[in-house]
């Protein structure tokens, strides 16, 4: 599958809902392709940063010229009139969770314990390390842009930054006047049913977002003054946390300057602080923080599940999200098919089981809070999360789709999406090792 979706060099997360190249889609198809060919995998993660803008951002989606019949293609975005974006390749101004770094020290890993020999192991760490400066750059970016209160929590601007029609976002959106939006086709909805895709209310506010953002020219300062959506993401900002201490390990590995390796610990640890201060005792997670309405966003999600990626958590803290993620909202609802985590709470009103993330499974986001648990050594529970998500994608039915209706099993979405495949693989040679 990620064979077919290859398109020389980087990957298309879905064959015909998605036919560009996604950025945290990248990072998660490299750590899939690291058990079957690391510097193919690392190439992929060379593609996307060969479109990073000049200061710093790395787009979240990089257009491919051989498919001009998208939308919303490189027109709506505007990147060419935009002097930091790449003059080469057209991309969108928006940004996706940092995911990188863990996959550029995870091919490192894959390839260690996978006995890769030892002169390609070699040429591995020189490509990494020759991405050191750019995730250094896109950290860097992180930090400066998307945190100017050096809060620790990274503030996002739009729903395609991460999880679109979650719930967390409604508040936000509903605030937003919507002006006059020219008539736009709907792609995604002939080739998936409407019912599990965003609705047309909230497609209107995001291309009424993007406009804002266009306008700006996607300058920060502009942005944070002007901007009715900003919002400081838990789930972005814990995955910053894992993804610092990796680049952690990379600039040891490229022998970087005391000062770089200084201020990626000090982003490290100021975005650990930040995310377990998220941490609301009555949801028993933890919270975004709308900066607009200057409250939390009291939603349960499974964004609210991810500071589990953050090490330096107690013993007990861990042991509550792991709790919470086992529980009656999460893999623990009734009647699901697998006990699987659900995007959004099964006891929520929100909550809808069809519902791209208002509800169904996301085996990437299952990905991540295994990944969790057994940074947190909680092995048998993350042994449980495994099984559970591979013997839904084992399934004849499953198509290794974006994602799955809970109580069915029912693949939802796109089917033959790369990133359910890679996280798939990923999970197969976690039993072999
Ligand atoms: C918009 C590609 C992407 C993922 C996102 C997911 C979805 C796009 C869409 O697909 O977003 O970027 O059209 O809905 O929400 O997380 O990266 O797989």
């Amino acid at each position: 599958m990620l064979h077919a979706n290859d398109l020389g060099g980087w990957t298309k997360p879905a064959p015909r809902l998605y036919p560009h190249q996604w950025s945290w889609d990248s990072a998660f198809i490299a750590i899939g392709l690291a058990h079957l060919d690391p510097a193919r995998a690392i190439e992929e993660l060379e593609h996307l940063f060969a479109a990073q803008w000049s200061d710093g951002r790395v787009p979240h989606i990089v257009f491919d010229p051989n498919v001009p019949d998208y939308w919303p293609g490189p027109d709506l975005w505007g990147s060419r009139d935009v002097s930091a974006a790449p003059t080469d390749v057209a991309t969108s101004g928006l940004i996706q969770p940092p995911m990188h770094a863990i996959a550029v020290w995870r091919i490192l890993a894959i390839a260690r314990a996978e006995g890769v020999e030892a002169d390609r192991r070699r040429a591995l760490v020189a490509r990494a390390c020759a991405l050191y400066p750019k995730l250094l750059a896109w950290h860097r970016y992180l930090v400066e842009r998307r945190d100017p209160e050096r809060s620790g929590l990274i503030t996002v601007y739009h729903p395609w930054e991460g999880t679109d029609n979650t719930p967390r976002w409604d508040a936000a959106l509903a605030r937003i006047d919507v002006g006059d939006i020219p008539p736009y086709p709907r792609t995604d909805v002939s080739l998936v049913d409407a019912a599990e895709r965003p609705s047309k209310a909230e497609y209107d506010r995001y291309l009424w977002l993007v406009g804002l953002l266009r306008n700006a020219k996607y300058d920060d300062e502009v942005v944070r003054r002007s901007h009715p959506f900003l919002i400081k993401d838990v789930q972005c900002s814990a995955i910053f946390v894992a993804a610092n201490d990796a680049l952690a390990q990379i600039a040891e590995l490229a022998g970087a300057p005391n000062g770089e390796r200084a201020a990626i610990a000090e982003w490290s640890r100021r975005s650990a602080e930040a995310v377990r201060g998220c941490w609301d005792r009555s949801l028993e997670l933890a919270l975004d923080f709308d900066l607009r309405a200057e409250h939390p966003i009291r939603c349960i999600t499974s964004a609210g599940l991810c500071p589990l990626l953050v090490p330096s958590l107690t013993r007990d803290e861990a042991r509550g999200f792991s709790d919470r993620i086992f529980g009656p909202d999460f893999a623990g609802a009734e009647g699901l098919a697998f006990p699987v985590v659900l995007s959004t709470g099964a006891r929520s009103p929100e909550f809808r089981p069809r519902a791209y993330w208002r509800g169904p499974t996301w085996p990437v986001i299952n990905w991540l809070l295994w990944c969790g648990l057994r940074a947190h050594g909680l092995e048998s529970e993350a042994a449980r999360l495994r099984e559970a998500n591979l013997a839904l994608l084992a399934r004849p039915r499953s198509r290794f789709s974006e994602y799955f209706e809970p109580f069915t099993a029912e693949p939802l979405g796109s089917p033959d999406q790369s990133w359910t495949a890679a996280v798939a693989l990923d999970w197969i040679a976690a039993g072999n090792h």
